[in-house]
C-alpha cells in the first residue's frame, strides 16, 4: 500500500502551517455579536459558532474522526497532491478540505463524545448548500471476539449506552422524593430508567449504500497493502454492530475502584442485547442518529478499528495502528467520492488551500 502522499505536503500560507486547535487569526471566531441568532449563531463573517468554518471552507463530502492527528496525517497522505486548507477552530476542532481524485472532501477532526459531534454534524450540515455525506473513522473497543484491528464497518446499526443519573443519586439515597415526584405532579411520565443504571437504546440503521461502500473500500485498502512495507493485509473487515457510550469509562464497563458505578455486568449486557455488537466507542450512534432525523439532507456511516479486545485484554500491533488509520481514511474518501449528492458544491466554490 502507497500509504505516503505522491508529493510532499504543501503548506498554504497562514493554513496548513497551524495544527488543528491551534487559535486562528483574528477575533471574529465564535465571538458572536448582537443580531445574530441565539439559536444558530454564526460571527460577522458567517462562520458557525464552534466549528468556526463558514460556506466555502466545508465540503459535502465529510470524514469525521476523533483526534486531532488522525486527521492530519489523513490529510498529508490521502488529499490530491498533499494540498488542502486547514481551518483551526477556539473548541477545539479542526477543519482540512482538499480534493480525492478530482472530488472536494473534508476532514473534521472531531474530538470525543456525542455533545463534539453534535457540533460537527448540526453546524457542518448548516454551511454546506446541497446534500451531505458524511464517515466516522474512529478506534474502539473490539466486543465479543473481535480482534484488535479487523475493521468494525456497523452495517447493523448502532445502540446509545447512557448511564442515568437518576439512578446514581437514588440509590445513593440524596433522591428528593417531592423532587423526584414533580414530573408525574405536572403531568409527565416519570423516567422508567430510574430502575436501572445504564440504559441501553434500540438499535439506528446507518444509511446502507455509504456503509457498504465504505466497508468494500476498506477491505481493497488492507488486500493493496499486501507485500508493501506496511502490510496490514492479514486484517480484514467485519459489518457487524456497535455500541456509543456516554462516557469512556463508566458506560464502557470499565472498573474504578474510586467511583460506584455499578457497571461490572453492563458489557455483557450490551453483547446480549445487540445481535453482532463487534465495537464500543462514543460517537457513531449519535452521527447516524442525526442523520436519520436530517430529512434527508446528510447520509451517514461509521467505522472503526478496535485497539484492543475488551475480552482478553489483548491490544492491537502498534506498528499497524498508523497504517490501518491512513487505509481507513483513504477508503471513507473512496466511499464519499462514490456518493450521488444533488446540489453539491463545485471545486470551485470551495477554498482548497
Ligand atoms: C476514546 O479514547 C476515544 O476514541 C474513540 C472513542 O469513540 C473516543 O472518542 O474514537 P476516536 O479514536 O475517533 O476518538
Amino acid at each position: 500500500m502507497d500509504e505516503k502522499p505522491s508529493e510532499k505536503p504543501v503548506a498554504a500560507a497562514g493554513t496548513t502551517a497551524k495544527a488543528a486547535g491551534a487559535e486562528p487569526k483574528g477575533d471574529g471566531h465564535g465571538v458572536m455579536r448582537d443580531g445574530s441568532s441565539a439559536d444558530f449563531p454564526t460571527d460577522a463573517d458567517g462562520r458557525v459558532m464552534h466549528l468556526q468554518v463558514r460556506p466555502g471552507q466545508l465540503a459535502n463530502r465529510v470524514l469525521s474522526v476523533g483526534d486531532a492527528g488522525r486527521a492530519r496525517r489523513i490529510a498529508e497522505a490521502c488529499f490530491d497532491g498533499g494540498r488542502f486548507a486547514v481551518h483551526p477552530s477556539t473548541r477545539g476542532f479542526g477543519v482540512y478540505t482538499g480534493l480525492f481524485e478530482g472530488t472536494p472532501v473534508s476532514i473534521v477532526a472531531t474530538g470525543m463524545g456525542t455533545p463534539m459531534m453534535d457540533f460537527v454534524v448540526r453546524e457542518g450540515t448548516a454551511v454546506v448548500r446541497g446534500e451531505l455525506a458524511m464517515v466516522r473513522l474512529g478506534t474502539c473497543g473490539g466486543l465479543g471476539h473481535t480482534r484488535p484491528g479487523n475493521v468494525v464497518v456497523a452495517t447493523k446499526g448502532l445502540v446509545l449506552v447512557r448511564q442515568e443519573p437518576d439512578f446514581v443519586h437514588a440509590s445513593e439515597g440524596s433522591d428528593d422524593e417531592a423532587a423526584a415526584a414533580a414530573p408525574a405532579a405536572a403531568g409527565l411520565p416519570m423516567s422508567p430508567t430510574r430502575q436501572v443504571p445504564y440504559s441501553i437504546s434500540r438499535i439506528v440503521m446507518p444509511d446502507a449504500e455509504l456503509s457498504e461502500a465504505f466497508a468494500t473500500a476498506i477491505d481493497a485498502q488492507l488486500q493493496a497493502s499486501k507485500g508493501s512495507t506496511s502490510d496490514i493485509s492479514a486484517y480484514s473487515v467485519t459489518r457487524g454492530s456497535g455500541a456509543t457510550a456516554d462516557s469512556f469509562y463508566a458506560s464502557q464497563g470499565r472498573i474504578n475502584a474510586i467511583f460506584d458505578d455499578r457497571n461490572e455486568t453492563l458489557v455483557g449486557e450490551i453483547e446480549k442485547r445487540v445481535p453482532d455488537a463487534a465495537a464500543l466507542e462514543m460517537e457513531s450512534f449519535h452521527l447516524i442518529s442525526l442523520a436519520k432525523a436530517s430529512r434527508g439532507k446528510l447520509r451517514a456511516a461509521a467505522a472503526t478499528i478496535p485497539l484492543v479486545s475488551r475480552a482478553s485484554g489483548k491490544w492491537l500491533d502498534a506498528d499497524h495502528v498508523r497504517p490501518l488509520e491512513i487505509a481507513g481514511g483513504r477508503a471513507a474518501f473512496a466511499a464519499l467520492s462514490s456518493m450521488t449528492l444533488a446540489g453539491a458544491l463545485a471545486p470551485a466554490e470551495l477554498e482548497l488551500e
